[in-house]
């Protein structure tokens, strides 16, 4: 079995992605197979628990509430409506639920306090619970380890330097700090990006550095292609083609063996031909269920003949790492800090983004 690298430079990783598709294929399928069961696939839920309102500018996200887009918002969910949509989720075949909320950032308080058991209950079904809230300090992840977190999605979207042209009120650098923080515990890390937001072959790379060069790699990859939602400022942008998405999970598979690497946004323009090359090229997770966060995804049905068409089975929970045990809140020995941390916001001005704030006043 090969050692993983954790050098790769961009020339590299550009070599890789521009190699003949059949070699490209090949060398992905083989590393693939030496590292993970070519058969299974993991099944994630995606859970919006906070959707719309969210004060950064994203370029592609339909959340922002500077852009006029048709997302309708909505308050923190209950912790019994996050139990039910769980279970639903567990009997459709899901390992895991990633709970999602349209925050910049993650603040102490009673809204934090009901996400962390959000995370012991989903926990204590026997799911992987992940959660993606937004930036975090080291003592909220610390308390979401403790209530039983098993992964934190934070992605850092593209390269450095195209993350300027598409988000202005945080830096690319907070992104690294909150998956550092990630790791002063056990929870693993979840981070990876999306393509198709006009960015070029380099910026690809640029990305794939930046998180094969983390040590340890994310033990998760999400790979997603925009979907682009009217009133965003990417709305325009053409949907990426089959191929690029090949190129993009054959290259992190080469480049980071052991990851699990999530076909993710951007299913609904995909063939079942293009996700089952996709498969064999080193993905082995999608997010099911008829929603991602507040766009569509596949029909889970769907979703389960194309497994049964393609001869894969849905992950059982817990394979590589074992459930976390979640302590209840009144055993906690973690306080909340109610710190101000300070995160970064260049306030650059983005053309395309101030226009879209425009529309949409
Ligand atoms: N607010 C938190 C944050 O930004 O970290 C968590 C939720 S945010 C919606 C999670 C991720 O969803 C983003 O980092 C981005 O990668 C992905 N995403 C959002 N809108 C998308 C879109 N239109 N197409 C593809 N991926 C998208
Ligand atoms: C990730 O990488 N993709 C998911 C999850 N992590 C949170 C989100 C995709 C969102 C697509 C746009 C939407 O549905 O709002
Ligand atoms: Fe807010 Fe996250 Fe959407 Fe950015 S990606 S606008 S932080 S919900």
């Amino acid at each position: 079995m090969s050692i993983t690298k954790h050098d790769w430079n961009k020339e590299e990783i550009i070599s890789i992605y521009n190699k003949p598709l059949m070699d490209l294929l090949y060398e992905a399928a083989t590393i693939h197979r030496e590292h993970h069961d070519p058969n299974v696939v993991q099944v994630s839920t995606l859970l919006s628990i906070k959707t719309g309102g969210c004060s950064e500018d994203c370029g592609y996200c339909p959340q922002a509430a500077r852009y006029d887009t048709d997302v309708e918002g909505n308050d923190l969910m209950s912790v019994s409506q996050v139990k039910a949509q769980a279970l639903r989720a567990k009997s459709n075949g899901s390992s895991r639920v990633c709970m999602g909320a349209a925050w910049r950032n993650v603040k102490d308080g009673s809204e934090f306090d009901q996400v962390l058991e959000m995370v012991r209950t989903v926990n204590k079904l026997d799911m992987e619970v992940c959660c993606t809230l937004g930036m975090i300090t080291e003592n909220q992840a610390k308390r979401l380890a403790e209530a039983g977190l098993y992964a934190y999605n934070h992605n850092l979207d593209t390269s450095e330097e195209y993350y300027k042209q598409v988000i202005s009120t945080r830096g690319f650098e907070d992104r690294l700090q909150t998956i550092e923080n990630v790791r002063k515990t056990n929870i693993t890390v979840c981070s990876g990006g999306i393509i198709g937001m006009g960015e070029s072959i380099e910026d690809r790379a640029g990305m794939l550095v930046a998180l094969s060069t983390l040590n340890p790699q994310p033990e998760s990859v999400p790979i997603n292609a925009l979907v682009a939602v009217e009133g965003t400022p990417l709305e325009d942008e053409k949907p990426v083609e089959i191929w690029e998405m090949i190129r993009m999970v054959a290259t992190t598979r080469i480049i980071m063996p052991e990851t699990q690497v999530r076909l993710s946004a951007g299913r609904m323009n995909m063939s079942r031909e293009g996700q089952a090359m996709c498969f064999f090229a080193g993905a082995n997770s999608i997010f099911a269920g008829d929603k991602l966060l507040t766009t569509p995804n596949p029909d889970v049905n769907d979703d389960m003949k194309m497994f049964e068409m393609l001869g894969l089975l849905p992950q059982k929970p817990f394979i590589k790492i074992t459930q976390p045990i979640s302590v209840e809140a009144s055993d906690s020995q973690f306080a909340p800090l109610g710190e101000k941390p300070k995160w970064s916001r260049p306030g650059h001005t983005i053309e395309r983004n101030v226009e879209a704030s425009e529309k949409g006043k």
